[in-house]
């Protein structure tokens, strides 16, 4: 393949915005791009080609399918599908992988929590579409296969799964004498395999389910060995089971588990069957019994399917949108949401990037995750909101990340940052909801005794407080947001500028949060803090053209003309903003010389120039290679707080170019598929920067903070809908080229149809408001209760 055909990017893949699918058109994209199947208990990640894995609950103890991080091909295995043809001994699979035959069509598609294979081989076709329902915990697998051919044809369809030990640590330390603890029987009632993962010391032993590999009919063949199926010196390209037209009924008490099925179907030419395949789990046999039977039932997939449908489509019309820019419309009305809910759903656990073995629930990422989460579903993220005030001391510090399913001990690391950003995560709830008693609902803390969420987050406020270093700025401690700061702050001394900042966003809205609930004292108090703050920032942090970092521990300052690599950094001209902290002229100031030193045609740089060397040659700040991950690459996630600065600023245009040019697919385009390599439709956590000779380069896609900020900036700042306490705010600042947008936004059980005209060509400003045609006040549309609907005409100027 040429470099031209590798990076032509219309030969891999277009959407299909009507049912919210991407489709691709061959299976050899660079890196897998994947998709999550989830009913939010059993887990399937799914690639373009078949390959992936499933589990239950969590990836770390309950792995359910085995997946090979560093396999070449690099996707294997996966949950698969082998029709094999009598008459001619010939074999394929449908999904593409694992046997890569070359098929006469093939094709492939992700959607909302299913992907679909189509492909077609010497007169059979076949559509196989797998999901997970959320009528039982399993992955179907629908198979449709449908001969087109003259001539009768008899075909032999094996499913093949290779199970795991559940945990996935622990089978790459001990498995030589686990594996002999694992069984594979076949239930012949039932028709079904049945993998028992009874190792002992396992975390959770009562907790652990069986799995079961079934099918809608009693199978004619099976095998639970692996190495009976696949046999020896081969893989899952050419088992010998397959090559020989059938299973030997292997079973397995001890030894390496698989799960693999065999029909036998016959199929007159024009005849089209069905078969489904079923991966699923059970806490007893008597479960599993049930889960089958009901599975079983003829109208079962279906059902599942349509609910899957049904679920998405009224998730996702909470907030819909037509825009004049259809890159956008497609990101804000499915993917990025879509890809929200993910994070929301697995925090930073696993994906093709992450393996799943150590990070359970991060405080940060997850505060940072429920504030998409809120106007989708306010009371899973009030839950999710528990779960992390749970893990707060009464001092007001975190753990920094957790494993509540796991049941493992948290990480204690203690970081500037975050125990504060719970207090956003509050304050959007209350504002979504109009609703003040969310405060007062009580949480324990980790060390013992509870308190209203209220106190949780004053406690939170009172610990930054309590731990300000020399110059008066919160101390670094082991980092702030930036994980990579723990180097300037190992003798305690180091402090955060950004943490600065930080802190003045909570600290107004806890302000708000105090008047509305009465506290006008705490309101106060808040706010001459932050007063205090605000003045370091305007003073000890200006560097001239730019906010500074951070203080190291000699008391220098990072983030300064003064020094020749890591001068600028985004966070802190973004944040200086957002914060409402810096002076109207730093703003601009700021804002320009991120604009100046910081942007580049594929997102905007953390930190400019990149480290090589710096503090000391000996002890730099950074490991990281010149562009690449926390040095000089372009951080997806900090680039959404720039767009919603220059929001802030009323620079619409700057906004947008920050926004769209980190869209992936147009990121993609313009870096060429085979530089950028990861998914078109999800953002990657960041992109290798200009100082690296593969500027462009995307990695770590899907798991990422940038999804619910983007969503945040694009919908709250660009599109300008926020909730307030009084109602809805409607605030655009849009590129002068859109005349017009129109959003359908769903709040406190009131359908927003919001048409926003911008004629003049404007920015920001609005010049009028209707709502059901009467004129407006203010900008924001009051809430009246027992209102369903309200139409909203915005006219810009
Ligand atoms: O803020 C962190 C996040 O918690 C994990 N990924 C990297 C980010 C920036 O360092």
């Amino acid at each position: 393949m040429n470099l031209q055909d590798r990076n032509n990017m219309e030969s891999y893949f277009y959407f299909k915005d009507e049912e919210r699918e991407v489709c691709f058109k061959r299976h050899d994209t660079p890196t897998p791009w994947i998709n999550y199947l989830t009913n939010g208990t059993f887990h399937t990640i799914l690639s373009q080609a078949g390959g992936g894995l499933a589990f239950y609950r969590s990836p770390q103890i309950w792995r359910i399918s085995r997946y090979r991080f560093f396999h070449l091909p690099t996707d294997r295995p996966g949950p698969y599908i082998y029709i094999r043809d009598g008459a001619l001994g010939e074999y394929w699979s449908p999904a593409y992988e694992p046997v890569e035959k070359k098929l006469d069509s093939w094709s492939s598609a992700h959607g909302m929590g299913y992907t679909r294979f189509q492909a077609a081989k010497d007169g059979v076709n076949s559509e196989l579409t797998y999901f997970v329902g959320e009528l039982e915990n399993s992955l179907i697998w629908n198979l449709k296969i449908k001969n087109n051919s003259s001539k009768t044809k008899q075909l032999s369809i094996f499913a093949y799964v290779e199970f795991g030990m559940m945990e996935f640590m622990r089978e790459l330390q001990w498995q030589c004498y686990n594996k002999h603890q694992v069984s594979v029987e076949y239930l012949e009632e039932w028709g079904s395999l049945v993998y028992k993962y009874g190792v002992e010391m396992q975390p959770k032993p009562d907790e652990t389910p069986l799995v079961y590999f079934t099918a809608d009919r009693i199978p004619d063949g099976f095998d639970g060995d692996r190495e009976e199926f696949v046999g020896s010196y081969r893989s899952e390209a050419n088992p010998n089971a397959i090559e020989q037209g059938s299973c030997s009924n292997s079973t397995l008490a001890g030894g390496d588990p698989c799960g693999a099925l065999q029909f036998n179907i016959s199929l007159d030419p024009g005849e089209e069957q069905t078969l489904n395949i079923f991966l699923g789990t059970g806490m007893t046999e008597e479960d599993i019994r049930k889960s089958i039977e009901n599975s079983r039932r003829d109208t079962f997939v279906e059902e599942s399917f349509i609910k899957l449908k049904e679920n998405w489509e009224s998730y996702l019309g909470k907030l819909q949108c037509t825009l004049p820019d259809k890159e956008t419309e497609r990101m804000v009305n499915t993917w990025n949401p879509y890809q929200a809910q993910r994070n929301f759903l697995f925090s930073r656990n696993i994906s093709f990037y992450a393996t799943g073995t150590f990070r359970g629930v991060g405080f940060r990422d997850t505060s940072q995750d429920i504030l998409s989460q809120i106007p989708f579903d306010i009371n899973a993220s009030k839950d999710k909101i528990k779960l992390l005030l749970g893990q707060q001391y009464k001092d007001g510090h975190v753990n920094h990340y957790f494993f509540p399913t796991e049941g493992w001990e948290p990480v204690t690391t203690i970081h500037s940052d975050d125990h504060l950003w719970p207090v956003w995560s509050v304050w959007s709830v209350v504002m979504e909801s109009g609703d003040l008693s969310f405060l007062d609902e009580k949480v324990t803390y980790y060390d013992g005794g509870e308190a209203a969420i209220y106190e949780h987050l004053q406690k939170a406020l009172e610990y930054t407080k309590s731990h300000l270093g020399p110059n008066g700025f919160p101390l670094m401690l082991r980092s702030d947001w930036n994980d990579q700061l723990f180097r300037v702050c190992r003798k305690g001394k180091g402090e955060s500028i950004w943490t600065s900042m930080q802190y003045g966003v909570m600290l107004t809205k806890m302000a708000e949060l105090a008047r509305l609930m009465g506290k006008i004292e705490d309101a106060a108090a808040f706010m001459s803090t932050f007063q205090q703050q605000k003045e370091l920032v305007n003073s000890i942090a200006w560097d001239g053209k730019w906010f500074r970092r951070a203080v190291m521990d000699d008391g220098r300052f990072l983030g300064t003309d003064e020094h020749d690599q890591a001068k600028i950094w985004l966070n802190a001209q973004t944040w200086a903003v957002m914060s409402q902290m810096a002076d109207k002229d730093k703003s601009f100031a700021a804002m320009n010389s991120v604009k100046e030193m910081l942007d580049t045609e594929l997102g905007i740089k953390k930190i400019h120039p990149s480290i090589t060397d710096f503090p000391d040659p000996k002890d730099p700040l950074t490991n990281y290679n010149p562009g690449t991950g926390e040095n000089g690459a372009v951080f997806c996630h900090a680039n959404t707080w720039a767009i919603i600065a220059e929001c802030l600023l009323g620079r619409g245009d700057i906004a947008y170019k920050y926004y769209r040019q980190l869209i992936p697919e147009i990121a993609m385009k313009k870096a060429g598929v085979w530089r950028y390599k990861a998914e078109p439709y999800v953002y990657a956590s960041n992109l290798f920067g200009p100082e690296s000779d593969r500027f462009g380069l995307a990695n770590v896609s899907w798991l990422s903070g940038t999804a619910a900020w983007m969503y945040i900036a694009v919908t709250q700042y660009m599109l300008g809908i926020r909730s307030q306490w009084e109602g809805l705010l409607i605030d655009p600042c849009l590129p002068v080229q859109w005349k017009q947008a129109k959003i359908d936004r769903k709040f406190r059980e009131c359908n927003y149809e919001i048409e926003i005209i911008n004629e003049s060509g404007v920015k920001k400003g609005i010049m009028s408001i209707e709502v059901d045609g009467e004129i407006q006040t203010s900008n924001i549309i009051k809430h009246k209760n027992g209102r369903e609907r309200a139409v909203v005409k915005v006219i810009m100027g």
